[in-house]
C-alpha cells in the first residue's frame, strides 16, 4: 500500500497536468461545412466536427433542429445532421459532462440563381491557369515555401493576380477560366514526395489538406468570391478544379480517420496504384487489378478516399455543393475521374444537377484511346448498370493527333481518323478540346514545333467540334518540355520580371503576331455561330490536307488546312452544304483570295502550312 501511494505521488510529480476536468473538456478544432444555405435541395446538411474529448457529447445549433450525433470511439469526430431553417450566424455547441465547446456555423439566405452556376458550352473559350504561375497580385502572401528559383515551390501567383488580368483574358477572347485547385495544401515542405531528391510543395494544389479552405498562398474565400464576381462582370465564367480521389499526404485524417473505412487501407497497409486503367471498362476484369487501380494509393502515398463509405460520399458531395453555392462558380474540372467508382459519380452528379441544373462537369481521363475515354461519359448505362452522369471529358484522344500533326508535322489525316470514332461518345459536341495542358510538355517544346504549326493547332481547336481549351502562355509561345517546366511563370506576372507579356509593348513581334492570330480566331468563333454549335461535316481528307465545314441552319463555314511544307492546290465538293454555284467564299483569316463555287465544288490553293476559314461573302455581318 505504502509503495503504491509513493508511486502514485511520483507519477503526479513527474507529469504535472492542469486540473483533470479542463483536460477532458470538449474542444472543437474544425467544422465541415462551416456554412450552408436555406432552400437547398440538400437538407439536413451533415456536419463533421473534428476535435477532442467529444465522446458522449450533446450537440446543439442555435435555432436549428439537429439529428442524433454519431461520435467515433476516440471522441475526435462527431457527425451530426443540421436541419437548416433560418438564415443567420449560428453557434454549434458541444456539451459533455466535462464542459462545453462552441464554434460558428452560418446559415446563408437563398442563393441568387442569376449570379452564377452557368455551366459551360461550345460557345465558350476556356483558358487553363495554374494559379501559382500566372500572376502575383499580392506579395504579402508569399511565405516560407516561396522560392521562385525552385520549380517545385510556390512562386507567388494568386487569385488577386487573376483578378488583375481579367482585362487581358477578355482581350484574348476567353469566356471561361479553369483554375488549378485552390484547396488549402500543406504548409510544410513535402518530405514524402521528393522532386529531384529534394522536398517539394503543394503549389499545384492537387494535395488537399483542407477541403473547405482556400490555400493561403492564393488568397481567402472572400478573395475567391471577389474573383468569381469580377469575372462574371467581365462575361467570364469560373471553373473549379476538384479532387475527390485522394487527399494530400499530411491531411489530419491520415493519422485519425473519421471512420475506420474513410480511406481505402491505412498509411501502413494499403494497395499501391498500378494504373491498370484498361480493366475499368473490361466486363471480364480481373478483380485484383481493378482493386489496385480503384483503391490503390497514387505513388504509394496519396491517401485514397473510400467513396463506398457513405460518410465519405456524403462529405464529398456536400463539399462540391458548398463551393458552388457559396462562390457562384460555373463549372468543375474533376481530377482523376476514372479512379473513383461510377456508383459514387452517379450520386454526385445527380446531387450537383438537382441543386444547379445548368451546371457542367468535365472529367479528366488521361488516355489517348476513344474506346477507353468514351466509357466514362454519362448519358447512358454501361455494363455495370450505371450512368455516371458526367457531361464532358478532356479530349485527350484528339490531343495527341493534334500534337503529331501540327507540332511534329506528321500526317494530318490522323485527326479525322480520330474524329471518326465520335460515335462512341454519348455527346462529342461537349468534349473539351486542347492543344496543351499543365501535365504535358508545351506545344512549342515538341520536336519540330514552329509558330506556323502552333497557329494551325489553334485554328483547329477553335473551329472543330467541342469546347476549346487554351493553356496559359501558349498564346505567347511559352516553352517547357516536361511537367515542371510546362508550369513556367507568365512573363510580366511577377515582381522584377524583365518584360510584361500581358501588354503588347512587352511582347516580341512574333508573340504579338501569335496573340493577334488567336484573338482573331476567338473573335471568329464568337461571331460565327456555326463554329460554336454547327454540325461538323468532313469535305476532304488527304495525308496532309483536311477540309471540313461547320453547318448550322442555312449557314456554313468551311475550314481548309494544308499541313504540308509546300503549297498545294486541291478541290472538293461543297454541294451538300447548300452553297450555290457562283457563291463567292471569302477567307476570314486573309490567307487566300476569294474563291467561287463552280460545279458544286471549291478549288483552293493553299500556301505551305496554312489554313483558310471560308464563308460566303454576301452573308457578312
Ligand atoms: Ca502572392
Ligand atoms: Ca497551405
Ligand atoms: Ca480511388
Amino acid at each position: 500500500m505504502k509503495t503504491y501511494l509513493f508511486l502514485l505521488i511520483c507519477v503526479i510529480c513527474v507529469h504535472p497536468r492542469p486540473t483533470s476536468v479542463a483536460a477532458q473538456a470538449p474542444e472543437i478544432v474544425k467544422v465541415d461545412p462551416p456554412s450552408w444555405w436555406v432552400k437547398s435541395s440538400l437538407n439536413p446538411v451533415r456536419v463533421l466536427i473534428r476535435g477532442r474529448n467529444l465522446a458522449g457529447a450533446r450537440v446543439q445549433v442555435s435555432g436549428q433542429r439537429v439529428g442524433v450525433p454519431k461520435i467515433n470511439e476516440s471522441g475526435t469526430y462527431i457527425f451530426v445532421d443540421v436541419f437548416v431553417a433560418s438564415p443567420g450566424h449560428k453557434t454549434i455547441t458541444v456539451t459533455t459532462s466535462k464542459g462545453t465547446a462552441s464554434a460558428a456555423f452560418d446559415v446563408l439566405g437563398p442563393l441568387n440563381r442569376a449570379a452564377g452556376f452557368q455551366g459551360f458550352s461550345p460557345a465558350d473559350v476556356m483558358y487553363l491557369i495554374m494559379i501559382d504561375r500566372f500572376a502575383d497580385g499580392d506579395p504579402s502572401n508569399n511565405d516560407g515555401l516561396y522560392d521562385r528559383k525552385n520549380k517545385f515551390y510556390y512562386h507567388g501567383g494568386d487569385l488577386q493576380g487573376v483578378i488583375d488580368h481579367l482585362p487581358y483574358l477578355k482581350e484574348l477572347g476567353v469566356t471561361a477560366i479553369w483554375l488549378t485547385p485552390w484547396y488549402d495544401n500543406y504548409d510544410r515542405p513535402n518530405e514524402i514526395e521528393l522532386k529531384e531528391d529534394k522536398p517539394s510543395t503543394g503549389f499545384h494544389g492537387y494535395n488537399p489538406q483542407d477541403f473547405y479552405r482556400v490555400e493561403e498562398h492564393f488568397g481567402t474565400t472572400a478573395k475567391l468570391r471577389e474573383l468569381v464576381a469580377a469575372a462574371h462582370r467581365a462575361g467570364i465564367k469560373i471553373i473549379q478544379d476538384e479532387v475527390v480521389n485522394h487527399t494530400g499526404p499530411y491531411h489530419p485524417w491520415v493519422d485519425d480517420p473519421p471512420t475506420p473505412t474513410w480511406f481505402n487501407g491505412t498509411k501502413a497497409h494499403h494497395l499501391k496504384n498500378s494504373f491498370q486503367t484498361w480493366v475499368l471498362h473490361d466486363p471480364r476484369a480481373v478483380e485484383s487489378l481493378k482493386h489496385e487501380t480503384m483503391e490503390g494509393w497514387f505513388l504509394d502515398f496519396l491517401p485514397d478516399l473510400n467513396q463506398n463509405d457513405p460518410e465519405v460520399a456524403r462529405y464529398l458531395i456536400q463539399n462540391t455543393l458548398w463551393w458552388i453555392g457559396t462562390t457562384g462558380l460555373d463549372g468543375i474540372r474533376m481530377d482523376t475521374w476514372q479512379y473513383v467508382p461510377n456508383s459514387f459519380w452517379r450520386d454526385w452528379t445527380s446531387a450537383v444537377k438537382r441543386e444547379f441544373p445548368n451546371f457542367r462537369v468535365v472529367g479528366e481521363v488521361k488516355d489517348g484511346d476513344v474506346v477507353h475515354t468514351s466509357f466514362f461519359q454519362g448519358g447512358r448505362m454501361r455494363f455495370d448498370g450505371i450512368d455516371s452522369g458526367l457531361d464532358s471529358l478532356l479530349d485527350f484522344p484528339l490531343f495527341y493527333p493534334i500534337r503529331h500533326a501540327f507540332a511534329e508535322g506528321k500526317p494530318i489525316d490522323e485527326i479525322p481518323k480520330t474524329l471518326a470514332k465520335d460515335y462512341l461518345y454519348t455527346n462529342p459536341a461537349i468534349l473539351v478540346t486542347l492543344l496543351g495542358g499543365h501535365d504535358d510538355g508545351r506545344f512549342m517544346s515538341e520536336k519540330g514545333a514552329t509558330i506556323a504549326g502552333l497557329k494551325l493547332a489553334n485554328a483547329f481547336v477553335l473551329t472543330t467540334r467541342g469546347v476549346p481549351q487554351l493553356y496559359y502562355g501558349d498564346e505567347i509561345a511559352m516553352q517547357g518540355e516536361d511537367e515542371p517546366t510546362t508550369r513556367g511563370d507568365f512573363p510580366g506576372g511577377f515582381p522584377g520580371d524583365q518584360r510584361n507579356a500581358f501588354t503588347a509593348a512587352g511582347r516580341t513581334r512574333e508573340q504579338q503576331e501569335l496573340f493577334d492570330y488567336i484573338r482573331r480566331l476567338t473573335t471568329l468563333r464568337r461571331d460565327l455561330e456555326p463554329l460554336q454549335s454547327g454540325a461538323l461535316v468532313n469535305l476532304y481528307v488527304a495525308e496532309q490536307q483536311y477540309a471540313y465545314a461547320r453547318t448550322l441552319r442555312n449557314d456554313a463555314v468551311v475550314v481548309v488546312f494544308n499541313n504540308a511544307n509546300k503549297a498545294v492546290e486541291f478541290e472538293f465538293n461543297v454541294a451538300l452544304l447548300g452553297l450555290r454555284n457562283g457563291a463567292v467564299m471569302h477567307d476570314r483569316l486573309g490567307i487566300i483570295r476569294d474563291v467561287t463555287v463552280r460545279d458544286g465544288k471549291l478549288r483552293v490553293n493553299l500556301p505551305q502550312r496554312s489554313v483558310a476559314i471560308l464563308r460566303e461573302q454576301v452573308t457578312y455581318e
